[in-house]
């Protein structure tokens, strides 16, 4: 049996340039490889751990199906579900809720910052972590390609899963994180200080996919820059054109030392209309492909339902196991 590629993006906003290179393009890359057994979630559970308005949920739920099946994930190769549609998540997450230790919970750095934004903050918020510990082991999976940020969730998830395996016997496979080393953490537009986010208040943080290409251009003209003149990676004291370098870089495949040498003795503005116009490029055939999928509900439709109907004949049974294992 081949070993399980998971992962998954919550519908919480708008799908950015960091999703892509930090995360979905080595979904891609993996599934191209034939070597896994592939499954991709919308993790919408996930993105209800803060408040939704459940009309816009709901489009943004469909937004992330047609941007999954328009950046290339195959439902030929690959398992495509929302992870609502198969009720063992959410059932799985309780059980291992049981064995997983508050201060764990306590010490996530992508909860401190999240709670830092709420008024009033969730239980669900701080469980977060827990389900989608429960997300990643009802596959057995082996592999878990996510950006930097999410590696914590990820070490947590193995912890979880080798507490239950020692209290109850062997139920879990222990994951690995897969990151993309270059582009594993995208950097704010309006701050290269903090990650790239799809739900930052301002749209400037953020190139969405989906984005228009003058909105495009206009954005990275805006990007904050450091001082100096100089197109030279050094994350301590440029940290802004160090992250534009990794954008550009990642969209156009070449390391960074080689983008330095065709901007040296070259100012920002042209750095940057040639980095607008890649990215442009670059997601047109996206645009394009999301577009036609959107006339073809019908077909989006099946693929998830056929797509639950595969993910939860899995999840059915490890879930099983692990009740079995606990005594229920
Ligand atoms: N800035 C980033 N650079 C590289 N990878 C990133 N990811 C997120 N932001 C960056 C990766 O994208 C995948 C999907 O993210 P998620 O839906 O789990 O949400 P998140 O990690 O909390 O990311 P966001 O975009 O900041 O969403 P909000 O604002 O809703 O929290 C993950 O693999 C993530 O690592």
């Amino acid at each position: 049996m081949k070993e399980v590629v998971f992962s998954g993006v919550a519908p919480s906003g708008n799908i950015h340039i960091g999703n892509y290179l930090g995360a979905i393009e080595q979904w891609v890359e993996l599934q191209s490889s034939n070597k896994y057994q592939n499954i991709f979630c919308i993790v919408d559970e996930h993105a209800i751990t803060v408040p939704q308005n459940p009309e816009k949920l709901r489009e943004k739920i469909r937004e992330v199906t047609l941007l999954y099946l328009a950046l290339g994930i195959d439902p030929k190769k690959s398992t495509i579900f929302i992870q609502s549609h198969v009720s063992e998540h959410a059932e799985l997450a309780w059980l291992l809720n049981t064995v997983t230790p508050l201060g764990d919970l306590q010490r996530m750095t992508q909860f401190k910052d999240k709670a830092k934004k709420q008024k009033s903050i969730l239980a669900g918020l701080f469980n977060y972590p827990v389900l989608m510990a429960a997300d990643i082991l009802l596959y057995q999976t082996s592999v878990v390609p996510v950006g930097e940020d999410q590696v914590q969730h990820v070490e947590l998830t193995r912890e979880i899963a080798k507490k239950f395996n020692n209290l109850y016997g062997e139920v879990f496979r222990i994951p690995n994180v897969a990151l993309k080393k270059e582009t594993k953490r995208i950097m704010g537009l309006d701050d290269p200080t903090k990650k790239m986010s799809k739900s930052a208040e301002n749209p400037a943080n953020y190139i969405a996919l989906l984005d228009a290409p003058d909105v495009i251009r206009k954005k990275i003209k805006s990007a904050v820059t450091d001082s100096g003149t100089e197109i030279k990676y050094d994350l301590e004291n440029k940290p802004a054109i160090s992250n534009l370098l990794t954008i550009y870089g990642g969209f156009a495949k070449k390391p960074i030392n080689e983008i330095e040498k065709i901007y040296q003795g070259k100012g920002y503005a042209e750095f940057k209309k040639d980095l607008a116009e890649i990215i442009v490029t670059e997601l047109a055939p996206l645009q394009v492909k999301y577009k036609g999928l959107e006339k073809n509900p019908r077909k989006v439709k099946k693929i998830l339902k056929d797509g639950a109907k595969a993910a939860k004949k899995i999840a059915s049974q490890t879930l099983k196991a692990a009740k079995n294992a606990m005594g229920l």
